[in-house]
């Protein structure tokens, strides 16, 4: 199909985008780092979703060029930053399964100059599931890095527990399906109550996703996310409009 093409001299042209959306410390309300957001501005079907073209680049085999230009593009642009913020990227089911990543993601620090500490990246269950064992030691390898490990989309996967369990993961983030309704109805509230709960006992850190609202902050910041994310803090922005607290000292 055209897209297919499309797809492949968009890579090869590097004709993607990354925007940032911010992060907020719940206590504080202060900046604490961005989730990289991938863009294909395409000429004529405009903006196309990631969530559309991810999955078509695994299928072709692009993944691991696209992956390794997010990483690099995100980590460059989170080393001129203030050094507090950090910088999350999410990484697709593949690009875990990719043995080779742990010396990617290494060689892009050394490259770029990113303390490992200020680079999160995102990992879905549905790649958990995928491959487990090729996980296990990917993930064991960039925590020893200094890496931090999140589980994105927390709660819409499938046995989430024993992931939580199996799995060398610092911080969940509570899908947005869920922190949307936790103002109006009571499942959702119990659900994230109890998500918070856990992952906070197991010593985990917890960011809130899709925070739209005052009430959905408030909920969150007192059931136990330390990190807000979302459109009433910021919508994902192009580097050049992040607010001035991103700006580094230098
Ligand atoms: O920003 P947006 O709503 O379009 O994101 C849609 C989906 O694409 C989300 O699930 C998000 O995690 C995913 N996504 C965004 N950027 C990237 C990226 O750089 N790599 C991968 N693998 N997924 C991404
Ligand atoms: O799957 P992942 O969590 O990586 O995807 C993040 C997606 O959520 C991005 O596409 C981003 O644009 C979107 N997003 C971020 N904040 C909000 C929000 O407050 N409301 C809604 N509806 N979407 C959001
Ligand atoms: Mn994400
Ligand atoms: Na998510």
């Amino acid at each position: 199909i055209a897209l297919e093409q499309d797809l492949r001299r968009a890579v090869a042209r590097e004709d993607f985008t990354l925007f940032f959306q911010p992060q907020v410390d719940s206590r504080t309300g202060a900046f604490t780092g961005a989730e990289a957001l991938l863009r294909w501005d395409h000429a004529t079907r405009g903006m196309v979703s990631p969530a559309i073209f991810i999955p078509l680049a695994e299928q072709l085999g692009l993944i691991g060029r696209i992956g390794k230009w997010v990483l690099t593009t995100a980590c460059r642009e989170a080393a001129t930053w203030d050094p507090h913020l950090s910088i999350a990227v999410n990484l697709s089911p593949m690009q875990l399964a990719d043995p080779r990543l742990p010396r990617t993601v290494s060689q892009v620090l050394a490259e770029t100059g990113l303390p490992a500490e200020r680079l999160e990246l995102e990992i879905t269950e549905t790649a958990l599931l995928a491959n487990d064992e090729q996980a296990l030691s990917t993930l064991s390898e960039l925590r020893r890095m200094g890496v931090v490990i999140s589980l994105d989309d927390f709660g819409t996967g499938y046995s989430s527990l024993s992931y939580l369990h199996r799995f060398p993961i610092d911080r969940i983030k509570i899908d947005r399906s869920f922190i949307s309704g936790v103002a109006t109805d009571q499942h959702s509230a119990t659900i994230v109550r109890a998500i918070a709960h856990l992952g906070t006992n197991l010593g985990l850190k917890i960011t809130a996703e899709g925070i739209e609202d005052g009430d959905q902050r408030d909920f969150s910041a007192l059931y136990g996310c330390d990190n807000l994310q979302g459109y009433l803090f910021s919508r994902p922005l192009p580097a050049e409009k992040l607010p001035p607290a991103f700006a580094g000292r230098t």
